[in-house]
């Protein structure tokens, strides 16, 4: 047994390597992060180090004190993760104010957690809070169709949530609460993870504009999905933009008829 074998690492490093396959991580693109299970944190405790020096997350979640989590390294390939783990993501404590972080393990040759570490923990922190607890799983991603359309669509929730919807009948079903949008804002602060996190009170996904997408969800099958569905759907929309646009399409009545199969309340400002 080591750290590596556990199943919750195994189930990151497979996410980090589907998103590399998928195109969404050119160089050290986008940022992972998976709040530990307390039985999981008994499966690998006895390889980690509760010694190492506190640093600054760089913003205050006192929602999280005591989280344990497993994130991508700051300046590291997605591409890298499979291949060396241990060298590539780590484990880090929240301390007791919720105001800094120290590496338990992993980033064996050095380094610091993922650049964006103030937006996953923020958006954690939310999420922690509105699904009991249930959401365990921050992602962000460069997926270029869903980028190409920040530069063409208005940034708008509605206008984006409806045209994504309107791509493809399981859409609204995936992402029933819509998309959130934040405007281009410098990446790695704390303004863009105040943002993200109060976009996280409201929607799973969070279009970052002319840069990628945030996604929320309670493990990784979830959370990689809702970024697949939404890029899918960017692709379609992008096909049916450059072939002229639609000529046919799914109508309101529809997608409401969605709503009782499916388990779903479609908010009617995206209809
Ligand atoms: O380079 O994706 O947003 C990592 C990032 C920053
Ligand atoms: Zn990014």
């Amino acid at each position: 047994m080591s750290i590596e074998n556990a199943g919750f690492v195994q189930g990151f490093v497979r996410m980090a390597d589907d998103g590399w396959r998928q195109g969404w991580h050119e160089r050290n693109g986008g940022n992972l992060s998976y709040r530990i299970k307390p039985e999981e944190l008994e499966e690998v405790r006895a390889w980690l180090d509760f010694s190492g020096r506190w640093e600054k997350i760089g913003a205050g979640v006192p929602g999280l004190t005591g989280e344990i989590f497993l994130v991508t390294g700051s300046g590291k390939f997605f591409r890298n993760v499979i291949l060396n783990p241990k060298e590539n993501i780590c484990i880090i404590e929240i301390d007791s104010q919720g105001e800094n972080y120290r590496i338990c393990w992993g980033l064996s040759a050095g380094g610091r957690p993922t650049s964006e570490l103030p937006s996953h923990l923020m958006s954690h922190e939310v999420k922690k809070r509105v699904t009991g607890g249930t959401c365990r799983v921050i992602y962000h991603a460069h997926p270029a169709n869903l980028i190409a359309l920040t530069f063409v669509l208005p940034l708008d929730s509605v206008v984006f949530t409806r045209e994504l919807w309107e791509t493809a009948t399981e859409c609204p079903v995936v992402f029933p609460a819509g998309l959130g949008i934040v405007p281009w804002m410098v990446p790695g602060g704390r303004e863009i993870a105040v943002e993200t996190g109060r976009l996280m009170e409201t929607f799973d996904a969070a279009v970052w504009a002319h840069h990628g997408l945030f996604c929320a969800g309670a493990d990784f099958d979830v959370t990689f999905g809702l970024m697949h569905t939404i890029e899918k759907s960017a692709e379609i929309l992008t096909k049916v933009m450059s072939m002229g646009g639609r000529r046919q399409t799914i109508l309101p009545g529809w997608f409401r008829q969605l709503q009782e199969p499916f388990g779903v309340v479609l908010p009617e400002k995206y209809l």
